[in-house]
């Protein structure tokens, strides 16, 4: 028998990471008794090996089963029990590991070891995910991101646990249990899945006007995002970094993404919901997979203690930003995910993170959402986990030693040694010692403090339309039209006119022309505003901020686009090499997708091995298509639904598509069929020429154009049938 190979994982020690006490004082002993190399043989969870996995043990061949088979009892028991309760939010989510590396020494603000020396690579574990819908759910709902990031620090695990949005919906953690109860499906029947659009939420967040600014956001492309490598990251809340002299500076984190910000649009994304419902996490993990490692820049705005109250809005108040226009994104470093997960649920699922993981530098702001935060994230593991030793799970293992005098519990796995178990003692010389900050101790900043015990909201939280208004003033025009879309499709899903009206009338609040465009298409009057809207405080300052916009991001890469190349016997293979250098040759990838699989022969008699066929694919799943000439491809390929289809589908979703010589023959048979005016697609992002060569020229204005991502701004896009 060939021996097989031993799984990295069989140590169960995470990489990196030290073992445990408990595997150490194992291993001493292990190699005198061990009879297998580890991962070689089957056996039961007590190390017994199994001889025969096939049959349980019964009264004869054709006998019952007996109750004596411990084998196929504990083998059962254990698969009953391999579910564990799903996070109540953010339950379905994909992680990566990777590194990060602060570009200078930020001790000038903060004490934070990992944030010092340029040349230090702090490991870090990433995880992203959707807010509302349960495990199972399609990645591309319309929602809001986790953008969870922790580092493993010499000082302890820092968890910045943020969003792909910088607001929240809520100012006070109070509310929280409202807000997810009623975008749940809702109780009765547990409908509807990963999705806002319906009565309980908009009840909701219309009785709520400080939901407003986030909502401009949710109901914006950001909540349906191209690629989870293609979003921000905000650690939402303002927080504090503490240098080595005690002084302390207010901060808001920020994460962008090096490939830049772009989005779906969102008849793709409810497409690509039945297409591919692992579509993020499946993207996520080819790039990491291929080596093309998704990089974001962490960015940081840092506001003086003197300047605390400066600002038209309150720093301690979860649905307002910093507008970058008024404090600018310092850049301070760069994370890289280069690893991929070996074991989701070890890893991915089991790891829990805590807004309270801090380390000495940075510390809490008084914000009320992120005090009640620090509660919650502790509690939900207890139940998702099942025991307070939840921290010695491996991926949730500091780097830094652990060392106190917690013991026991439910599931403990650490075996610490001797008779002491308390602070003070003697017995022990004392250890674990106290740390002072000057050795490196976490000390809470020491905020002056009075007041009196009262439930109220600050005066300073009152104003929820400025900036909700702000976003929509510093929008494109296109990504206006997608936000109106956004509000027409979820309240026409609201069944109570009631509630359609109460939120028309709150976006009287934020402009009079959304208000009025999501009347229109909800086929109703614009409602007075809310009684008492006078009375409340409003900004236009600043006017704009270019940094809320999408359509102001970096648009200079394709690395991790996806190219769909449409083929059939035929085709100009030239056309097809030519094209994959330089896709290739900027990061992106290219599949070649005909009628069926298998292989087609090109215009010189050679076999080309097809990818995918095209009844399993879909536009949706691409960022751009190229159709290459070769008359006979041209012509199967016209003549083929399925690929007609897919070139329509790709111009309504304002991608890139690119035809070379006979090619352009499908172009204009999908334009016509999708019943452009004069049957032909126009306008930006459309390569197609009959008769165009596939040399330099050609190549690099499609490489150009991929990088655009999308041409949202066709004048035609709504009018075609796809
Ligand atoms: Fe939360 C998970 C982000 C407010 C209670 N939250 C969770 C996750 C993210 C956030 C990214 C997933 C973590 C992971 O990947 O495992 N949450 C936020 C942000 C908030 C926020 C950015 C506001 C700025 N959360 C918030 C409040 C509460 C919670 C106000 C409760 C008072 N959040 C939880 C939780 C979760 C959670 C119930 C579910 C699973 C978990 O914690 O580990 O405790």
């Amino acid at each position: 028998m060939t021996k097989p190979k031993t799984p990295t994982a069989a140590s169960g020690n995470r990489t990196g990471l030290d073992p445990s006490p408990a595997d150490a004082n194992r291993s001493e002993q292990a190699a005198s008794v061990l009879a297998q190399e580890p991962g070689e043989t089957l056996t039961t969870n007590q190390g017994l090996r199994i001889s025969d996995n096939q049959n349980s043990l019964r009264a004869g061949a054709r006998g019952p089963t007996l109750l004596e088979d411990h084998i196929l009892r504990e083998k059962i028991m254990h698969f009953d029990h391999e579910r564990i309760p799903e996070r109540v939010v953010h339950a379905r989510g994909a992680g990566a590991h990777g590194v990060f590396e602060v570009y200078e020494s930020m001790r000038k603000f903060t004490k934070a070891g990992f944030l010092q020396n340029p040349k230090m690579k702090t490991p870090v574990f990433v995880r992203f995910s959707t807010v509302a819908g349960s495990r199972g759910s399609a990645d591309t709902a319309r929602d809001v991101r986790g953008f969870s990031v922790r580092f493993y620090t010499g000082e302890g695990n820092f968890d910045l646990v943020g969003n792909n949005i910088p607001v929240f919906f809520i100012q006070d953690a109070i509310k929280f249990p409202d807000l997810i109860h009623s975008v749940k499906p809702e109780p009765h029947n547990e409908i509807p899945q990963a999705s806002s659009a319906h009565d309980t939420f908009w009840d909701f967040i219309s009785l709520v006007p400080e939901t407003t600014h986030v909502l401009m956001w949710v109901m914006s492309d950001r909540a349906i995002p191209r690629s989870l490598q293609t979003m921000e990251g905000f650690g939402v809340h303002t927080f504090r970094f503490i240098d080595e002299a005690g002084k302390s500076s207010f901060v808001k984190f920020h994460w962008k993404p090096v490939l830049g910000v772009h989005s779906l649009v969102w008849d793709e994304a409810v497409k690509l919901a039945g297409k591919d419902a692992d579509y993020h996490r499946r993207d996520l993990w080819e790039a990491i997979d291929q080596g093309l490692h998704p990089e974001w820049e962490f960015g940081v705005q840092i506001v003086p203690e003197k300047d605390e109250h400066k600002f038209d809005f309150d720093l301690l108040d979860a649905t307002k930003l910093i507008p970058e226009s008024l404090v600018p994104v310092q850049i301070i470093g760069k994370m890289t995910l280069n690893r991929n997960t070996d074991n989701y649920f070890a890893e991915t699922e089991q790891v829990a993170f805590h807004p309270g993981h801090l380390v000495p530098g940075i510390d809490f702001s008084n914000d009320p959402l992120l005090q009640g935060r620090l509660f919650s994230y502790t509690d939900t593991q207890l139940s998702r986990l099942g025991s307070a030793n939840f921290h010695e799970i491996p991926i949730n293992r500091p780097l830094a030693a652990v060392d106190n005098n917690q013991r026991d519990g439910q599931m403990r796995q650490t075996l610490v040694k001797g008779r002491v178990s308390y602070e003070p003692n003697s017995l022990g010389g004392g250890c674990p010692m106290q740390r002072p900050w000057e050795q490196g101790g976490f000390v809470t900043h020491p905020q002056a403090m009075e007041g009196e015990k009262i439930r109220v909201r600050s005066e300073s939280f009152a104003d929820h339309f400025s900036q909700a208004a702000l976003f929509w003033r510093s929008q494109a025009k296109w990504e206006q039209d997608h936000i109106v879309a956004a509000f027409c499709f979820e309240l026409a899903k609201v069944t109570v006119a009631a509630v359609r009206e109460r939120m028309v009338s709150t976006l009287t609040q934020v402009d009079t022309a959304l208000a009025q465009r999501v009347a229109d298409g909800l086929g109703m009057a614009v409602p007075k505003p809310p009684a008492g809207a006078k009375g409340v405080p409003r900004t236009d300052k600043p006017a704009r901020d270019p940094a809320l916009s999408m359509a102001n991001g970096r648009k200079d890469s394709i690395v991790g686009r996806k190219v769909a190349v449409l083929v059939a016997d035929g085709v100009d293979g030239a056309a097809i090499d030519a094209v994959r250098k330089a896709l290739h040759a900027g990061g992106a990838a290219m599949k070649l997708i005909a009628p069926r699989l298998g292989e087609v022969k090109n215009k010189a008699g050679k076999m080309i091995k097809v990818d995918h066929s095209l009844p399993t694919v879909g536009s949706v799943l691409f960022d751009s298509v190229f159709v290459p000439g070769g008359k006979a491809s041209a012509e199967a390929l016209s003549a083929d639904a399925n690929a007609v289809l897919f070139v329509k589908e790709a111009y309504k979703h304002g991608k890139t598509i690119a035809s070379s010589d006979e090619g352009a023959t499908l172009i204009a048979k999908a334009a016509r069929s999708a019943g452009t005016p004069d049957g032909e697609f126009q306008g930006p992002g459309v390569i197609a020429a009959s008769g165009k060569a596939v040399n330099d020229v050609f190549t690099k204005s499609l490489v150009a154009a991929i990088a655009n991502h999308r041409f949202a701004e066709r004048p035609d896009l709504d009018s075609i049938v796809a």
